[in-house]
């Protein structure tokens, strides 16, 4: 039977290439952003290439009472990407801006969260399912300057292990997965629009593309039922640690 993957913050990145690997692996998809004319045109293009079924839902994850109202109707998912999240900008803490810190948290823990609980209801009635949750390397370590942003993604891991802990007796699956550097809008968003400053991020080195990611996400949601895999880290491999890039200069 065909399976089900819902996707938060589907309109780009790591979310959008999820979209493209499981639409190809047969999956049919309800994809979440807040930019719908993107989800839309998104659709478009995975229905002509797939025999898959695509819904689209707009979607702020910051706002528990549309989260609860638009999952309401919804039947659980055979799995779920909690994906959605930002980093806003990047300086020391003592130093930062409270508005950025309450929008990193609200987005990246707050509505992890929020998705999860009406997810997991669901998930736990049917006696099965798997949430995926994308984490970071700013979850497993921290960086100068990295403050808020790598406390939302530690939340994000011991999260991870919470549900995992809490879930398992429910028949349900729970996968954290962690990146580092992956080019995206990631480091457009952190810096607030100035592209030329983002792509200064993975000058000199190959970093990851968001598809090195659904490539791990989809390896994790396809193996056999009685296999979890709990955790993947996932490097370039000239990024051995958070905070350390080696980069070739010219
Ligand atoms: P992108 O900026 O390309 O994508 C982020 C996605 O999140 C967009 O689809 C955006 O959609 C969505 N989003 C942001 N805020 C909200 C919100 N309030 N409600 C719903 N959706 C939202 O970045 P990435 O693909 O790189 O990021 C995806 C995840 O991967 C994030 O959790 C990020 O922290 C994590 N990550 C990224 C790394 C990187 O180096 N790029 C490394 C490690 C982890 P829209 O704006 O349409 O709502
Ligand atoms: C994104 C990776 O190193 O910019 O989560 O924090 S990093």
């Amino acid at each position: 039977m065909k399976k089900t993957a819902l996707i938060t913050g589907a309109s780009s990145g790591i979310g959008l290439a999820c979209a493209d690997l499981l639409a190809a692996a047969g999956y049919d998809l309800i994809l979440t952003a807040r930019r719908q004319e993107r989800l839309e045109e998104i659709k478009l293009g995975l229905s002509a290439a797939h025999s898959v079924s695509v819904q689209t839902l707009q979607l702020d994850v910051r706002d528990k009472v549309q989260v609860r109202e638009a999952f309401e109707k919804l039947e659980a998912p055979d799995v779920l990407i909690n994906n959605a999240g930002l980093a806003l900008g990047l300086s020391h803490f003592y130093a930062g801006d409270t508005n950025q810190w309450d929008t990193m948290i609200d987005t990246n823990v707050k509505g992890l969260l929020y998705v999860s609980r009406a997810m997991a209801e669901k998930m736990i009635a049917r006696g099965s399912g798997h949430i995926v949750n994308i984490g970071s390397i700013a979850g497993k370590e921290v960086y100068e300057n990295g403050n808020v942003y790598c406390a939302s993604k530690h939340a994000v891991d011991a999260l991870t292990r919470g549900m995992r802990i809490e879930l398992a007796g429910k028949g349900v699956k729970v996968t954290g997965i962690h990146p580092g550097a992956v080019e995206t809008e990631f480091s457009i968003v952190r810096f607030g629009g100035d592209v030329e400053r983002a792509k200064k991020v993975y000058d000199g080195f190959e970093n990851l593309v968001a598809a090195d990611i659904a490539d791990a996400v989809v390896w994790a949601v396809t193996r056999p039922e009685h296999v979890n895999i709990n955790d993947i880290v996932i490097m370039p491999k000239a990024q051995p640690a958070a905070g350390v890039i080696h980069r070739k200069t010219t």
